[in-house]
């Protein structure tokens, strides 16, 4: 067995969100979100972009949020699998309806509290840490009726609130929080991602813009909210991560990849280094974009994370005539297809040196401790004719990406922990199918929404339950 290349206690373990795991959406007085909206079938992209208009729920579609994998009703079954697999970390994010059914009440549902209560203790029972993402995709749908969601600053007061009663809710429980899962993905799926609905003829760049800057606001308030109610938090920002190559060495390919990871990057700078970075001034000017700050925005936003955690999938790829036509999406941000790199089923490119080259950047541009909290190959499983779930392509992927955090790790990177996407099977969130798998626990639910959601251990189950009593040693 190779020497382990991570420190004592490092955290293992997977993650999950409400929203495509607990299922339950009418239920414990949850009030309906984003998520909730955006069926399954021909019209999925254009709700989850913001292109098409859905506030009313159509009876005759499929909406996989809402009976996901029945996390609400199994999550002590489910917990207690992560446990035996040996989990320090959990990651799971809190429905925010569950607490403020229609995001602008004062005071919030009991009934919200006690679920996510009896769930974060549920953990800490097994000496699992929870690491809980405050907003993953769902903004009440009376938010985004009612106020256009993030486009109005009235969000930050709504968020901030929800923000402070889970800080004092869940202190003793939780330490560490993440404000907004996959923040940069506003700019790519606006609606799934921040609740935006695009009025026409309208500069949607403008809107994006002004939106994010409320997001920003509202993180680092709950930031400053977070240290206040115990200064133990730690709060993390979190980034669709993943770096982007230039097609060629030819300087306006270098040139076009380095603005692409600025547009991703932007959402980091400011959450990590407490300001916006000075390329913004041009690239706004030239996209038309002027942000409506308020006095005291810029003091808030210096109320910086203490570490920056992010997904890694796949790398991307950019040259200076990328378009619509030759590219596209690699976990939701468009990218070009490189020739140096096998691909999922789904055209993620599969890197695992990306995510060495991934994390030095960010470590080298930040200097806080980093935290994968997503990474995972998502495929479709077979069950053979002993039942069994034989996954040795997860299985070969997670050891790469781990290897390769390992050797980030022996670079001279702090890093805390690891969640690895889906460690249950649960909705995929670009697909809103079941059959685009990542867990080491199989679900038995299709893309239609039947099966008896019985949950079987798949042979990575034990694998990395081995990796994680070594340490990362034995992979
Ligand atoms: C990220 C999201 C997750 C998750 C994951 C895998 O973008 O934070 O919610 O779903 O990607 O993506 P998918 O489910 O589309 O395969």
């Amino acid at each position: 067995m190779a020497a382990s290349l991570f420190p004592d206690g490092f955290l293992w373990g997977g993650a999950i969100a409400a929203n495509q795991a607990e299922g339950a959406s009418f239920e414990g007085g949850k009030g309906l979100t984003t998520v909730d909206m955006i069926p399954h079938g021909a019209h999925r992209l254009a709700v989850k972009t913001g292109q098409e208009k859905r506030f009313r729920l159509d009876a005759t579609e499929f909406y996989p949020s809402h009976q996901a994998i029945d996390f609400y009703h199994r999550y002590k079954e489910d917990i207690a699998m992560m446990a035996e697999m040996g989990f320090t970390v959990f990651r799971t994010s809190i429905a925010w309806s569950r607490l403020y059914p229609d995001g602008d009440e004062l005071t919030p549902n009991a009934e919200g509290i006690a679920f996510y209560r009896d769930v974060f203790a549920e953990c800490k029972k097994y000496g699992i840490e929870p690491l809980v993402t405050l907003c993953h995709f769902d903004v009440p749908m009376h938010l985004v009726i009612e106020y256009g969601s993030w486009r109005n600053r009235k969000m930050v007061e709504f968020f901030a609130r929800y923000a402070r009663t889970c800080f004092e809710a869940f202190d003793g429980l939780v330490k560490y929080w993440l404000t907004f899962n996959e923040i940069n993905i506003l700019l790519h799926s606006p609606f799934s991602g921040a609740g935006l609905v695009f009025e026409e003829g309208e500069n949607q760049e403008q809107v994006k813009y002004q939106a994010a800057h409320h997001e920003l606001i509202a993180s680092a308030l709950a930031t400053k909210i977070a240290h206040e109610v115990n200064p133990e938090n730690q709060i993390g920002c979190m980034l669709a991560g993943g770096n982007f190559y230039p097609r060629t060495c030819k300087p306006e390919d270098v040139w076009a990849a380095l603005q692409k990871d600025r547009e991703n990057l932007f959402f980091i700078d400011v959450q990590a280094r407490g300001a916006y970075p000075s390329y913004t001034r041009r690239v706004f000017a030239e996209k038309g974009i002027v942000i409506d700050k308020q006095q005291g925005d810029d003091e808030i936003l210096k109320n910086t994370v203490d570490f920056v955690s992010f997904s890694y999938y796949a790398s991307r790829c950019a040259s200076a005539d990328m378009n619509d036509n030759n590219s596209s999406a690699a976990n939701i941000v468009k990218s070009l297809k490189n020739p140096h790199i096998e691909a999922s089923e789904w055209g993620w490119g599969i890197d695992p040196l990306g995510l060495r080259i991934t994390m030095n950047m960010m470590y080298d541009r930040y200097q806080k401790p980093l935290f994968l909290v997503e990474n995972g190959l998502g495929a479709k499983d077979e069950i053979n004719a002993q039942g069994e779930i034989v996954d040795d392509y997860r299985i070969s992927y997670l050891r790469e990406h781990i290897k390769a955090m390992g050797e980030a790790i022996a670079d001279g990177i702090p890093v805390i922990g690891y969640t690895s996407w889906g460690c249950i099977d649960l909705v995929s969130a670009s697909t809103g199918e079941m059959s685009k798998r990542y867990g080491f626990v199989y679900v038995d639910r299709d893309d239609s929404g039947n099966g008896t959601l019985e949950r079987t251990r798949k042979k990575s189950f034990y694998w990395y339950k081995k990796v994680i009593a070594s340490n990362g040693g034995d992979l």
